[in-house]
């Protein structure tokens, strides 16, 4: 595990709260931060069955750390690159599905982050943007995959064209975040769900975070397949026949209106 003050994790029974504690730079990420988040989601506590981002103070992240990017030339730049890749996608496709808390400054590797967690929660104070463009550099961190994915390839051009800002409201319109609470509530948001997810059978948290994506990229005739294999695969499960007993014993939770 690579020693680095500016992560925190702690468990809040089965979830984990993974912390950026670098709220003097604005949670910037710095290569020790990066491979922190990778080693830390690639060896979660095994009762983990979920996990929440937050980021210290106002912000949520400032993105790189733009102090250590003027010392590379380009073939540091393409492996540091590939090191950001490996660590955000330690996140998506770690474990336990991921709910970023988001307030302030969600902009440039910031938002990259978010983007590879599987929910995010804004709260009003929230701003998105991809400050790259005008810096003169370009997304390094997975977000002309996983960005476009959430807002449009006609969107993310524009930001980084232009250098847009989207508040919190604009960026829930568009697909930034899922959920949008007032200022301050954001992690609490995300911890009920996290919490929610957290007694979810392991193989439907399976299914969304490791089959769904790959389906949704498929071919529809190859994603039918793909969905009727992991149909049959989560059906079977002993917990799956359990919880289905337990609705028809009348046992189980009906499906509400919040
Ligand atoms: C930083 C960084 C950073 C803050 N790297 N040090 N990201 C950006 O281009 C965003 C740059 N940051 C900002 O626009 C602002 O800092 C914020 C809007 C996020 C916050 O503003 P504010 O007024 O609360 O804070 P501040 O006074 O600007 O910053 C406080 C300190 O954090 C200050 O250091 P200090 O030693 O003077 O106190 C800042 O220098 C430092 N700081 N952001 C380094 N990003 C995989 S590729 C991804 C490519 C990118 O992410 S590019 C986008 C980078």
């Amino acid at each position: 595990m690579t020693a680095c003050t500016d992560l925190e994790l702690t468990m809040h029974g089965a979830v984990a709260v993974v912390r950026l504690t670098r709220a003097a730079k604005r949670n910037a990420l710095n290569d020790g931060l990066i491979l922190a988040l990778k080693d830390t989601f690639s060896s979660l506590p095994p009762e983990a069955r979920a996990a929440v981002i937050d980021g210290d103070g106002a912000h949520f992240c400032a993105g790189l750390d733009l102090s250590e990017l003027k010392e590379r030339d380009a073939g540091q730049g393409l492996y540091h690159s590939r090191m950001w890749h490996n660590a955000l996608e330690a996140v998506q496709h770690g474990p336990v599905p991921v709910v970023a808390a988001l307030h302030g400054a969600v902009v440039g590797g910031g938002l990259e982050l978010a983007s590879a967690c599987h929910i995010r929660v804004a709260d009003a104070s929230t701003f998105y943007a991809l400050p790259e463009g005008t810096r003169g550099i370009f997304v390094g961190g997975g977000g002309s995959v996983r960005i476009p994915k959430l807002i449009g390839v006609a969107r993310m051009t524009d930001m980084m064209l232009t250098g847009r800002v989207y508040n919190a409201e604009d960026g829930d319109r568009v697909g930034f975040a899922q959920y949008l609470v007032p200022q301050g509530e954001a992690f609490a948001k995300a911890l009920e769900l996290a919490t929610r997810i957290a007694t979810n059978a392991p193989l439907t948290n399976y299914a969304l975070m490791h089959a769904l994506p790959r389906i949704a990229e498929q071919p529809a005739d190859q994603g039918f397949f793909t969905e009727a294999l992991m149909a049959a695969i989560a059906q079977s499960a002993p917990e799956a026949k359990e919880r289905v007993k337990a609705f028809l014993d009348g046992k189980a939770a009906k499906v509400q209106q919040s």
